[in-house]
């Protein structure tokens, strides 16, 4: 990360990382997502976020791993885009956007939970602005003072803390007319709360100005500090989709989600790979967390075998 690119970060709460994947690497992923996108949800009153009478989006795959896919879920067992393997286990610690996580997170950042946002003009997303910058969300913010504190944006004596940082891989072009991720740009040092009218927009032509609508190219990824106030625009381009691959990492620490990941569960995963996906402790991957998980991966297997051999 050069300093450049500290300056940005630090104003603007988010960065555009130029050809953080390569072209074969977009093409592998896309090829993936359309064989593995599960289809979309049907519309929810109770989704802010929806609106009646469109699709929500035309695939979806991982999730933010705060809810089961059903009753009988195991724990650890919340859908991840890891799931599919291959390119999606190589996104975890991608030498392209690695550096950026050590410098704005810390050394020992561990992922946190993943999903993926397909978007075409039929989905009816609204925009929802969370977020919002030390704690000034407001009472009824996703991600405001009720978030236990970890949506946290500081720079002090030469570094960056953040409490949860989002890796949002563009798989297609977006322009600033089509829609996808905006923000409030510098709410990440807000000290009032975004203002409650400002929250909501159903189309682009209701945004307020503040609204920084951000352009990438294929294979460019957004960083952004999750405490800067931001969401999701309105898809409204008939050219193309939107395809966007989010990886959300948190200080070895911290944890966002409720639900962990097993690395057990996922093929071909290197040493770091397996300590990035290690539940949060203030040791980080050290030898003894490591083996005190390790074992909790081993009881979970012997539970799973012991299982499955009641059942039959
Ligand atoms: O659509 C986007 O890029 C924003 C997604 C978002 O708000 C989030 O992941 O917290």
């Amino acid at each position: 990360m050069n300093d450049q690119e500290k300056y940005l970060f630090d104003i603007h709460g988010y960065l555009v990382v130029k050809n953080a994947l390569t072209e074969a690497q977009v093409k592998a992923l896309s090829d993936m997502v359309d064989a593995n996108a599960r289809p979309a949800a049907p519309v929810s009153k109770a989704n802010p976020m929806m609106k009646e009478g469109k699709k929500r989006a035309s695939g979806r795959g991982g999730s933010d791993r705060t809810r089961f896919r059903n009753e009988d879920d195991p724990a650890w067992s919340a859908s991840s885009l890891l799931d599919w393997g291959g390119p999606f286990i190589d996104l975890i610690d991608i030498p392209t956007i690695a550096p950026y996580l050590e410098e704005l997170i810390g050394a020992h950042y561990r992922l946190d939970h993943d999903y993926m946002l397909v978007a075409n003009a039929e989905s009816n997303h609204q925009l929802f602005l969370h977020g919002g910058g030390q704690g000034a969300g407001g009472p009824n913010d996703l991600v405001g003072p009720t978030d236990g504190g970890q949506c946290y944006y500081r720079y002090n004596n030469g570094k960056f803390y953040n409490g949860l940082v989002a890796v949002a891989f563009e798989l297609n072009t977006v322009t600033p007319g089509d829609g996808g991720f905006a923000c409030v740009a510098g709410s990440h040092k807000a000290n009032f709360p975004l203002p409650k009218e400002w929250k909501m927009s159903e189309t682009q032509a209701d945004l307020p100005d503040c609204v920084h609508r951000v352009a990438a190219e294929a294979g460019d990824a957004i960083i952004f500090t999750e405490a800067c106030a931001h969401g999701t625009v309105p898809w409204e381009s008939d050219e193309r989709e939107r395809r966007t691959l989010f990886y959300k990492y948190c200080p070895h620490a911290v944890a966002w989600s409720p639900c962990y990941y097993n690395s057990d569960h996922y093929e071909g995963l290197s040493e770091n790979q397996r300590n990035i996906l290690m539940p949060p402790s203030a040791f980080g991957p050290s030898e003894p967390t490591t083996e005190i998980w390790r074992r909790a991966q081993a009881e979970q297997a012997e539970l799973m075998r012991l299982r499955e051999e009641q059942a039959g």
